[in-house]
């Protein structure tokens, strides 16, 4: 029989739009979803673990391979931050289901992708909502795995807009997933694989705000109730634009289920600094050669919300 479906591994770090973009990826008739790795960055892992197997038992999908990380980059996450999805496994509808520990997996993330890609005989669509340090990892010590991967989706980067880092040795100039690890960064960007950023550029038109929470609240099903209990977290965050929950994660994940023309796709060339103040920052080449990359530049806000909150309504 023929399985059209796009064969694809999830890399998260554990924050609540990751999880939920799980949820989402999940709903997508269009993809397959083979593993779930984790890169202990915006979040610890052992809650990242615990909700994601809370989730796939939630959605009956207890035999996906869930494989965890243990690779840092040198930029960790602000501590309450990382402890902020702490609440996706404590909300009631979480307590209730239990964490089937079979399907993890012994190797750690970076070992588990490397040899899943080497048994593959199907290209390999990698979806990334962290850092790419497990990818950079597999990329630098099996460089002919590139061919293996069809195409990487990777939330990260901010190219014509500000950065997300606000911290006392930066510019502002970077996206934080970008930021975590800025030679992981490099070496993606910097490889043979294709790559499709979803940069700050496109987010920023997705706010976690009061309207969206509202229209969430109105699809009243019990995959919309969680995810309103998972945002509701993030509405105390300081009002500024450094501290302001978007759909980040949740708009790379629905690239694989949007119309085209829900979004616009920009290509060229890019240059990533590693180096302070702008570590992290991905930016047009301008005179040096750089690498060429696809990043999402505008999206149909209203489009991509709708297409959300349908999916997040199926019972
Ligand atoms: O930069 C966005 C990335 C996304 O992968 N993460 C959160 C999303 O999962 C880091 C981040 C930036 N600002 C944040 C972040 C904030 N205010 N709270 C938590 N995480
Ligand atoms: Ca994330």
């Amino acid at each position: 029989d023929t399985d059209i479906r796009r064969k694809v591994i999830f890399d998260h770090d554990g924050g609540i739009d990751d999880l939920l973009s799980l949820i989402l990826l999940l709903s997508l008739p269009t993809v397959d979803l083979q593993g779930v790795s984790i890169t202990p960055a915006d979040c610890y892992a052992d809650d990242a673990l615990t909700s994601t197997l809370k989730l796939l038992t939630l959605t009956g999908q207890t035999h996906i391979p869930v494989s965890v990380g243990e690779l840092a980059g040198p930029n960790p996450f602000p501590p309450d931050w990382r402890a902020q999805p702490k609440i996706c496994h404590s909300v009631p509808a979480m307590l209730r289901v239990s964490e089937n520990r079979h399907n993890v997996v012994s190797q750690p993330a970076h070992e588990w992708m490397a040899s899943f890609l080497m048994q593959s005989d199907e290209p390999i669509t990698v979806l990334m909502t962290g850092p790419a340090t497990n990818l950079a990892w597999v990329l630098s010590h099996h460089p002919e795995l590139a061919e293996k991967i069809e195409q990487v989706i990777w939330m990260g980067g901010a190219i014509n807009v500000k950065g997300n880092v606000a911290m006392h040795d930066h510019d502002g100039s970077a996206e934080w997933n970008a930021y975590w690890d800025p030679k992981a960064t490099e070496t993606l960007i910097a490889s043979q694989v294709p790559v499709c950023l979803v940069p700050l550029d496109a987010t920023n038109a997705l706010p976690v705000d009061r309207a969206f929470l509202r229209q969430l609240a109105d699809c009243q099903t019990e995959v919309s109730d969680l995810a309103g209990q998972f945002w509701a977290a993030t509405v105390t965050a300081i009002p500024a634009y450094e501290f302001t929950y978007f759909l980040w994660d949740i708009l790379a994940t629905s690239v694989l289920g949007l119309e085209a023309d829900c979004y616009r796709v920009r290509s060229g060339r890019v240059v990533v600094d590693t180096q302070s103040p702008s570590a992290g920052r991905i930016s047009l080449a301008e005179g040096a050669p750089g690498h060429f990359i696809e990043w999402l530049e505008d999206v149909d806000g209203d489009r991509v919300r709708a297409f959300v909150l349908k999916q997040f309504s199926r019972q």
